[in-house]
């Protein structure tokens, strides 16, 4: 049997030492770390020694290898640093306890502890159990996996390497990883001092999202608590507004809702509410694959020539249906996205996706049919705070 004791800087290297010298069969019978060198005390190296032997493993022996090893430990390291040192090979005759098995397991235990090391390497594009795991949680959000990837990347190179991370630490790191590409909310803002003229936001998006409802939130916040002078025009040129839709909103306003069918009329109407605080512009469903139709809100957009154009968008759609319909009405300059129906979903990642992607702020939440409470400023926080549900 041959026995050898190696020297290295740390047990990978240690380990492709012995594997070299003395080849694959090599089994570990010690690991010792210890410090040398340095100042005064001080800047002192760590090393790492690897006792391996090959040969006669039936009966090796444990116990007078491993006195004999103590004794040579004892041996100041200058001599023997990073330099293997040939140990006098021992032959007995004991039989129990049956050393291949403490052998094996010592091998086991050190295998073990080098792929942790692998693991816990700052090397994270192979993604480590942590990582997989954090990921899979993301991916069941339906959040992208470039955002997921770049997100858990980040958490993964802060948290304190070797020592186990802590559930709570963990996800602390990921929700602010989480929110860094996201952009501050813009929600709309009324200064209170007197303004020359009104502000005007319009709301444009497929039938069906909310767009009415949502409009009937604001306008009630801003009129009932805000206590601004708000006015409701509705741009509904195919005469599909419900109109006890618009009497509630009318009701709550305390000022009836004007509803156009032409742009001379829309023209006429918005010099009539010029001393309002806001005027809420409201638009009929059209589908933005008709090309014509979406011409057509374009022109009366331009006539009511809105501060903000807010895209509602619905969470029940899906994330790519989302990007097409963003596309879609890019011509008309919309300037910030609401996504309604967040009540109707589990799964949020559609609407952070679209968060880090697009251009545009984010500006509210709306949270179900009430009105005016379902709504919520889109902070990103929130957002954040979804994903991470489990
Ligand atoms: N659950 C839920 N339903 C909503 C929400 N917003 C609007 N709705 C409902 O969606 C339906 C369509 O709303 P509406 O405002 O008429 O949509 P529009 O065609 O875009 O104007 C109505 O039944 C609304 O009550 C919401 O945040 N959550
Ligand atoms: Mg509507």
């Amino acid at each position: 049997m041959r026995v050898k004791r190696f020297v290295a800087n740390d047990i990978q290297t240690a380990i492709t030492k012995i594997k070299n010298e003395m080849g694959n069969d090599a089994v570990i019978l010690h690991t010792r770390y210890f410090k040398e060198g340095g100042i005064l005390g001080f800047f002192k190296k760590k090393y790492v020694e690897v006792t391996a032997a090959t040969e006669g493993r039936n009966n090796l022996l444990q116990r007078p290898l491993k006195q004999l090893y103590d004794q040579q430990n004892i041996v100041p390291l200058s001599r023997v640093q990073s330099q293997a040192v040939e140990l006098p090979i021992v032959s007995a005759v004991q039989k129990t306890p049956d050393p291949l098995a403490v052998e094996l397991a010592d091998m086991k235990a050190a295998i073990t502890q080098m792929s942790e090391l692998l693991e816990n390497n700052s090397d994270t594009t192979r993604f480590p159990k942590l990582g997989r795991d954090l990921l899979l949680r993301l991916k069941k959000q339906e959040v992208e996996e470039k955002n997921a990837e770049r997100a858990v990347k980040a958490t993964l190179q802060q948290l304190p390497p070797k020592r186990k991370p802590q559930a709570e630490k963990i996800n602390e790191l990921l929700s602010v990883n989480l929110a860094k590409p996201l952009k501050k909310s813009k929600p709309i803002i009324i200064k209170n001092t007197r303004m020359k003229k009104p502000k005007i936001y319009a709301m444009v998006g497929p039938t069906g999202v909310g767009k009415t409802t949502t409009l009937a939130k604001l306008a009630s916040t801003f009129s009932v608590i805000e206590r601004k002078k708000v006015a409701f025009i509705t741009i509904d040129t195919y005469r599909i507004a419900a109109a006890e839709q618009l009497k509630v909103i009318g009701e709550i306003m305390g000022t009836p809702v004007i509803v156009v069918y032409s742009l001379a009329q829309l023209q006429e109407s918005l010099a009539e509410v010029l001393d309002n605080d806001i005027i809420f512009i409201d638009t009929a469903g059209r589908s933005h694959k008709n090309s014509a139709q979406m011409e057509e809100l374009k022109n009366y957009l331009e006539i009511a020539g809105p501060d903000e154009i807010f895209l509602a968008l619905s969470c029940t759609a899906k994330y790519s249906d989302m990007l097409n319909i963003i596309a879609a009405y890019e011509d008309l300059k919309i300037s910030r996205l609401i996504f309604t129906k967040l009540d109707e979903t589990s799964y949020y990642g559609a609407i952070y996706n679209v968060a880090c992607k697009s251009k545009y702020p984010l500006s509210y939440f709306t949270t179900g049919q009430g009105i005016p409470d379902d709504i919520e400023v889109a902070d990103p926080a929130k957002l954040v705070q979804l994903l991470m549900k489990e």
